[in-house]
């Protein structure tokens, strides 16, 4: 069953975010904002997230679905979906090529399946539970660091100023300890390049499920280490995804870090 709803969330992810490519090939595109001046919304966050729901409720009827972009839909098959049509929505915006459609769903054990598609890069990033993870195709797994002084770590920041400016703080206390910092500016990337080695570490808070849903599955199955900021199962809002030999250090690093700041 879960390889069906891989196949139909590859499918999905492909084909809305070619729409959405071919919509920002056609020059620069106008933006609505949600919770801050800075959370926008485009016209192809919306026809993404219509093509999806438009597809899985054909395939699927009695599936429910949450959408970044409203979608609301109940259901009673048990298979819940979870879509960001354009997570990285403001790389979007300014023509920067790491931004996904990240399309995942869930059952009453967890995270099933997940489809991370990087329309710029042409890269799919596919996983479903017990079947390993997957970038076009290819098997992929996190990288071998075992020292935080080696470790390319990526983080986000949210859409609200002052816990931007807090977040910031803490990593002014953990850039001195790890290799670097990337700032890619959308989850489902982020998780996904961990996953395949080109990050070795990320940890970000005040996310949705829609941001992580998809990429959580790809990064359990490629061998990651992800958790909540305590170390406990993830949750929707937040995760620490890391090569499993650094994921201690990681979590130990950040618990210092927010102690200091919050002293
Ligand atoms: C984005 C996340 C990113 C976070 C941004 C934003 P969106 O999602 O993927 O990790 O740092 O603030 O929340 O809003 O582009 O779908």
């Amino acid at each position: 069953m879960s390889s069906d709803l891989l196949v139909l969330a590859e499918s999905l992810a492909r084909s809305a975010g070619t729409v959405a490519l071919r919509g920002r090939r056609n020059g620069p595109v106008a933006a609505d904002t949600k919770s801050s001046p800075t959370d926008i919304v485009t016209r192809w966050d919306r026809e993404c997230e219509r093509i999806i729901v438009e597809g899985i409720t054909t395939a699927r009827p009695d599936d429910a679905i949450i959408g970044e972009e409203g979608a609301s839909r109940p259901g009673t098959s048990g298979t819940e979906w979870h879509i960001d049509p354009i997570d990285g929505t403001s790389n979007f915006f300014f023509d920067l090529p790491t931004w996904s459609v990240s399309i995942g769903a869930r059952d009453d054990r967890g995270p099933l399946v997940g489809a991370v598609y990087l329309p710029v890069l042409d890269e799919m990033f596919t996983a479903a539970r017990g079947h390993g993870a997957h970038l076009n195709g290819t098997p992929i797994s996190p990288r071998d660091v075992t020292s935080i002084d080696q470790t390319l770590l990526a983080t986000g920041f949210g859409y609200d100023p002052e816990r931007r400016a807090e977040h910031g703080r803490v990593i002014a206390r953990i850039v001195g300890q790890v290799r670097d910092i990337r700032r890619l500016g959308a989850a489902s990337v982020d998780v996904c390049f961990v996953a395949c080695g080109r990050l070795d570490a990320y940890v970000e808070s005040g996310l949705n499920s829609w941001d992580l849903m998809a990429a959580q599955v790809v990064a359990t199955e490629a061998g990651c280490t992800v958790t909540d900021l305590h170390g406990s199962s993830p949750v929707v809002t937040e995760a620490v995804v890391a090569a499993p030999a650094i994921h201690p250090d990681v979590l130990a690093m950040f618990g210092r870090a927010m102690q200091e700041e919050n002293r």
